[in-house]
């Protein structure tokens, strides 16, 4: 079986036997129904607060029940809702049976972190995505009790950007140094064995750090998610850079976000370093793959006409387009070096085994800096999704587009 961990506390679980069980409030001819109650292990360790019903671990002591139900020990009701052994948040039925990787997305303050999740956690779930890879994907908890307060605070956040067309103050640090990631299902079809056609469920975890909370005091889980995590999204602001500031003549409130903040390669210095002390590092390299993705990258387009490469160059539809995927690599390494940011690229030739740039606008227009408003014409995102099918297909959960 493929390493197995919780998408919510990113803790490991080592078999799905392992799995606690969640009780459902029935009431039984008996005793009355257990009713919700804080549960200080999941608060613990997602910082979610809300009473919940009790967990418990299977036991197997009666032979008459398949291991897929259990008897709660306290009002004796019947329940096949799982939960994670560590925090006790509900997991889906299919959780454990495929690969369910963990995605840490960091990046330096300011940069587009929340933007650029909130819009991807939409564009996923949409047809075109659902046509392209035969994959129907959702924020999990639709219609399940005990996801619904995870998934809430994502639609809303959705809704904020989409639907009211705001923008988000700077994401406080979380509380005693936890929030809640963004769990996403992708349930999609593969061709097997000779031919067959079956699906499979892939669970998607993303966390967002800021990369200036890294070494601060009590930031450990910031930690602990960055080690666990099987991909990481970097993404970069070039805004951040000076040569963009002065290229793209941004107006003051366009880097207010950062204007405290380190440059930008002090950050991934900071980031390495956090690896460094995890299991990604193999003594010479981090070997955890990470998507360099350049954000905000409408603002650029502004400057350059419609047949330059960056623009030009679309991927193939139906996986990931490694043809693609190399030309905006290429083109944003030359640009990074353009740009004044030669030592970020040193620094990831130097330090990480597996490394690819992408460019991105979750935005897809400039927004009103000053206002914090998207642009009236709403958000269009452009290849947001690049950076995850790259992850992916090294993970081997999507294929190669066809030639
Ligand atoms: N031009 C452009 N600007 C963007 C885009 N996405 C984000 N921004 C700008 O960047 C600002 C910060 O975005 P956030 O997503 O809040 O940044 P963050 O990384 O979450 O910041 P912290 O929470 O402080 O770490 C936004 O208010 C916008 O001004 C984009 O796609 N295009
Ligand atoms: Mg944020
Ligand atoms: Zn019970
Ligand atoms: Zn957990």
């Amino acid at each position: 079986m493929t390493k197995l961990s919780c998408p919510f506390c990113y803790n490991a679980i080592k078999r799905r036997s392992e799995l606690f069980f969640l009780c459902r409030g029935k009431p039984t001819a008996t005793r009355p129904a257990c009713r919700p109650e804080p549960d200080e292990a999941r608060r613990n360790l997602t910082g979610f607060a809300e009473p919940t019903l009790p967990a418990f671990e299977a036991v197997t002591e009666n032979l008459m029940l398949p291991r897929n139900r259990a008897q709660c020990p306290h009002c004796l009701g019947e329940t096949t809702t799982r939960a994670c052994p560590h925090c006790h948040t509900a997991l889906p039925m299919e959780f454990g049976t495929d690969a369910s990787p963990m995605v840490a997305m960091v990046g330096a303050r300011g940069t587009g972190k929340t933007v650029y999740l909130t819009v991807l956690a939409e564009e996923l779930q949409k047809p075109k995505i659902r046509k392209e890879f035969r994959a129907s994907v959702r924020t999990i908890g639709d219609g399940q009790d005990g996801f619904g307060a995870q998934t809430q605070w994502v639609r809303q956040n959705i809704r904020q950007v989409y639907r009211d067309r705001k923008l988000f103050e700077a994401t406080a640090q979380a509380i005693g140094g936890r929030k809640e990631p963004v769990v996403l299902e992708w349930r999609g079809e593969h061709t097997g064995l000779l031919g067959r056609r079956k699906f499979r469920t892939n669970y998607l975890s993303f966390y967002d750090t800021a990369g200036e909370d890294l070494s601060t005091d009590g930031q450990t889980y910031n930690l602990h998610y960055l080690s666990a995590a099987d991909y990481l999204i970097l993404l970069l602001d070039p805004f951040q850079l000076p040569e963009v500031q002065r290229l793209l003549r941004l107006p003051p409130a366009a880097t207010r976000h950062s204007i405290d903040g380190e440059p930008p390669i002090g950050v991934l210095h900071r980031i390495t370093d956090a690896l460094k002390r995890g299991d990604h590092w193999n003594g010479r390299q981090i070997t955890v793959p990470i998507a360099v993705a350049f954000a905000k990258m409408d603002a650029y387009y502004r400057h350059v006409d419609e047949t330059h490469p960056l623009r030009r160059t679309r991927r193939r539809p139906g996986g990931y387009d490694s043809t693609a995927g190399r030309t905006i690599h290429e083109q944003m390494a030359a640009l990074l070096n353009q740009w004044g940011g030669a030592e970020i690229d040193d620094h990831l030739r130097g330090h990480y085994r597996s490394y690819q740039y992408f460019a991105v606008s979750a935005l897809g227009a400039e927004p009103d800096y000053e206002n914090n408003m998207v642009d009236p014409r709403g958000v269009r995102p452009d290849r947001v999704e690049e950076p995850l099918l790259w992850l992916m297909h090294q993970g081997g959960l999507v294929p190669r587009a066809s030639t």
